[in-house]
């Protein structure tokens, strides 16, 4: 496999000679690594997942379109575009893919040297300054005036989720629908509720923007200091409402447990750091939100987790065709940690609301 990975990242144009390249992370998507060069220089090599991302070089130039963009702001204000946004680094025949003898796509963006990673937010200040990153990355693109293509049509959608679930239930392709009945209870009681939310957004009453649509912690960079340097992995980045990036922030910061937790006990909605989150959040995107996202902005959290629970129930029924896992179950011990989020959220849903009118005045 090495010897692969090496002769794929010598498609790109690298500086230097490829040294080595080592497995990096744990997405449940794409497969990442890390190719560094000699003399010392390191880069992200992804096989990008073609299965979900379709087509990859439309999705290459959403992102390029974005990084580019950014980068130009990033300049501006006298910044360092090479560390406070992502460089995506072309292939040797200039294009920003490359699809290896087996059809699958690969894509190379700079190392950000020194940018540190958190998988959880542990205390309020890196949730202030998580929600500073993602109201900034907003801002940045708020201006963006390209078309982006929709490659991931209905992503956030829950209309859209809602008629892949009635297939999947119709289906039943594991054999798997009977022994999760009172889970499958859990979606079906809040299925009105999470539509009529949604119709605003088809209504236009909740405005679309371009969103980055996977908010989670660890797809962002914080510098020593622990300020955000930047915003990564934007594969997802889509035209939808913003808040699919506040509730889906929501949905991994303020989680006092893992998303796969086996013990439930250790699951549950912290509020302090989903105050500090939208205290820095507001602080960069109060001035652009309208009246209509304020109001939504705290029932965004229980969406995007409603909606991680119904994606990882639909996969455990489908048989786990789409979320790597590590067992058998991987993708029903998911769904019962992120309903226990969903009800601790339930639960603290009037402090949410306080806390968003609090940051708003
Ligand atoms: C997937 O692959 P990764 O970890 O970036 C998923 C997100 C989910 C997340 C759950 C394209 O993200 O929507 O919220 O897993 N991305 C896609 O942790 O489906
Ligand atoms: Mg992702």
């Amino acid at each position: 496999m090495n010897n692969k990975l090496t002769s794929i990242a010598q498609q790109f144009q690298l500086e230097g000679e490829v040294a080595g390249v080592t497995n990096l992370g744990e997405g449940f998507i794409n497969d990442t690594y890390i190719v560094v060069t000699q003399p010392g220089k390191r880069y992200i090599l992804q096989r990008k997942n073609k299965r979900i991302f379709s087509p990859v070089p439309a999705m290459m130039e959403n992102i390029q379109k974005v990084c580019m963009h950014i980068k130009k702001k990033v300049e501006l204000a006298g910044g360092d575009p090479l560390r406070e946004a992502m460089t995506v680094i072309p292939a040797n025949d200039g294009k920003l893919y490359f699809v290896d003898e087996e059809d699958e796509f690969w894509a190379v963006c700079l190392f950000i040297e020194g940018a540190v990673t958190y998988d959880s937010a542990k205390t309020p200040a890196l949730a202030y300054a998580g929600g500073k990153g993602i109201g900034k990355f907003q801002s940045l693109v708020a201006d963006l005036n390209e078309p982006l293509t929709d490659i991931l049509p209905g992503f956030h959608n829950i209309r859209f989720r809602f008629k892949q679930w009635d297939e999947a239930l119709a289906k039943d392709a594991a054999g798997r629908k009977t022994a999760v009945a009172q889970e499958i209870e859990w979606v079906e009681s809040r299925r009105s509720e999470m539509l009529a939310f949604w119709e605003n957004v088809e209504k236009g009453v909740i405005p679309t923007r371009i969103t980055h649509n996977d908010t989670k912690i660890t797809n962002i960079l914080f510098d020593e200091k622990g300020d955000v340097l930047c915003v990564i992995d934007l594969d997802t980045v889509l035209n939808s409402t913003v808040l699919n990036d506040f509730g889906d922030a929501m949905r991994s910061y303020t989680n006092t447990g893992a998303e796969d937790d086996e013990n439930l006990a250790n699951v549950s909605m912290d509020l302090e750091i989903f105050r500090a989150f939208t205290k820095g959040y507001l602080e960069e995107a109060k001035s652009f939100l309208t009246t209509a996202e304020i109001e939504y902005l705290a029932f965004s959290a229980r969406y995007i987790t409603y909606e991680q629970v119904l994606r990882f129930l639909m996969d455990y029924i489908n048989g786990d065709t789409y979320y790597r896992t590590k067992s058998a179950d991987h993708n029903l011990v998911r769904t019962r940690a992120q309903y226990k989020l969903l009800q601790s959220m339930e639960a603290q849903f009037n402090e949410m609301n306080r806390i968003v009118r609090e940051y708003c005045r």
